[in-house]
């Protein structure tokens, strides 16, 4: 049996403004992969030395990608980081990078017990849109989508576009 092709969607963003929730509830609604690529480094130890400044181990990127290749290729897989520079551009049909309010963002960040520089730099992140501009230079400009990520309104309506797209990408690729 000749299997489905299935997208391979990124959903990246400041820490705090919902990838993961996102993520996860997407996986389970299509039945694609959710990778968390954090805990995927955890899990395998895919760290390259200790960052002291902010005291958390430094990702080994090139292993990551390593890691994932496989599967990228399978495709139907939603990968979730709050970085995109590093992934093969190919490997992504469209790139979400979520969006939150720095205040709505604040109390997020501070609620997982983020402080000081920590939250600072991660608020910051957000105010400049670093990973927006990441994404816009990493990836087809066309690919890349903002979507907004303040209430429980905007995640059912980033759920419902998402899935959309997705059904639409089966649609006209197999
Ligand atoms: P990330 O994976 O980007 O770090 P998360 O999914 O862990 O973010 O979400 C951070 C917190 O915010 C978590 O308590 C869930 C909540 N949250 C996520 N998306 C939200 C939304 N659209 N509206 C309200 N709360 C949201």
């Amino acid at each position: 049996m000749k299997m489905l092709k299935r997208p391979n969607i990124l959903l990246t963003g400041t820490p705090g403004v919902g990838k993961t929730t996102l993520g996860k509830e997407l996986a389970q609604r299509t039945g694609l992969t959710y990778i968390n690529v954090g805990d995927l480094a955890q899990e395998s130890e895919l760290y390259d030395g200790f960052d002291e400044e902010y005291q958390c181990p430094i990702l080994d990127e090139d292993r990551v990608v390593d890691e994932l290749e496989d599967k990228m290729g399978e495709g139907g897989m939603i990968v979730d980081y709050h970085g995109c520079d590093f992934f093969p551009e190919r490997w992504f049909h469209i790139v979400f990078v979520l969006r939150t309010e720095n205040s709505v963002l604040y109390n997020r960040l501070e609620s997982r017990g983020y402080k000081g520089k920590k939250l600072q730099d991660n608020i910051q992140c957000e105010i400049f849109q670093t990973i927006y501009e990441e994404a816009m230079e990493s990836y087809k400009e066309e690919i890349v989508h903002q979507l907004p990520s303040n209430n429980p309104e905007d995640l059912e309506r980033n759920m419902e576009q998402i899935l959309q797209w997705i059904e639409q990408w089966m649609k006209d690729n197999n």
